[in-house]
């Protein structure tokens, strides 16, 4: 899968994406990354970027010339165009999984106060990583990243892979206990050290349910939601 990045700090995306699974990813060729400069396709001897909103107010915002000359040089006709804005669709598992399926994504981070509106008419799709007040588009850019390419086939070891399964029942993880079984007074439970493996399996699904109920009950609500729509395919 290729992925294309267009952003006013490609120095944000340095160190991130050259780490872990994302670094072997890279280096494998599951995954082609490449991060452009905004200004790199500004037109003028200043290399503006920005301008002051017609009508008034605080702030400035991302000139549409630039972003369409980049995203004219930089989509094809295949490309998914993503909008980073906290006014796009509210990003999950599921939203990951349909990224993971395009050949290529073209990520368009914002800065200053937002985007000229008609930016929005270039864009297949807009995306939000959740609702705070960030300083620029790279972090979610960087998120959407690493959500997507842990699911390109061969980007996980085996025993990474494994473990995806219990993710996608979309419940949380039931407690997990490494060596010392004792630990500053604090010792792993019984049923674990016992190696009755119908008890632990048991207990372990009986603690995931606990804590998804008590911690994320909207996870619950998901994950039920996910397993109909599973009935319903056979
Ligand atoms: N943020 C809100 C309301 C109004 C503005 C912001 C905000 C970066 C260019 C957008 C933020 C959060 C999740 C992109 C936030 C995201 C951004 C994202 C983002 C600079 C303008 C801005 C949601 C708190 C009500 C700044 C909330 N996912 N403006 O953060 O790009 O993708």
């Amino acid at each position: 899968m290729k992925i294309d990045v267009l952003t006013l700090f490609p120095g944000m995306f340095s160190g991130p994406l050259d780490e872990s699974i994302i670094k072997r990813a890279r280096q494998q060729g599951l995954l082609e990354l490449k991060i452009h400069n905004l200004r790199d396709y500004t037109q003028d001897r200043h290399k503006t970027v920005d301008d002051k909103p017609f009508g008034g107010g605080p702030g400035m915002l991302l000139k549409p010339g630039p972003i369409f000359e980049a995203v004219e040089d930089l989509a094809t006709e295949t490309t998914r165009v993503i909008l980073l804005t906290p006014a796009g669709r509210k990003l999950n598992q599921a939203v990951v999984r349909e990224m993971a399926d395009c050949a290529h994504l073209l990520l368009v981070c914002g800065s200053y106060e937002g985007f000229d509106e008609r930016v929005r008419s270039l864009a297949d799709d807009e995306l939000s990583i959740g609702d705070y007040v960030l300083t620029n588009g790279a972090l979610p850019a960087m998120v959407i990243i690493d959500a997507v390419t842990r699911l390109l086939p061969g980007a996980l070891g085996d025993d990474e892979s494994a473990l995806q399964e219990s993710f996608s029942h979309g419940a949380l993880e039931y407690p997990q206990y490494t060596r010392p079984a004792s630990f500053r007074g604090m010792n792993v439970p019984e049923v674990l050290v016992s190696g009755h493996h119908a008890e632990i399996a048991k207990w372990r699904s009986e603690q995931a349910a606990l804590r998804t109920k008590e911690r994320r009950p909207d996870l619950l609500n998901a994950a039920m939601e996910n397993e109909k729509a599973l009935q319903k395919k056979d």
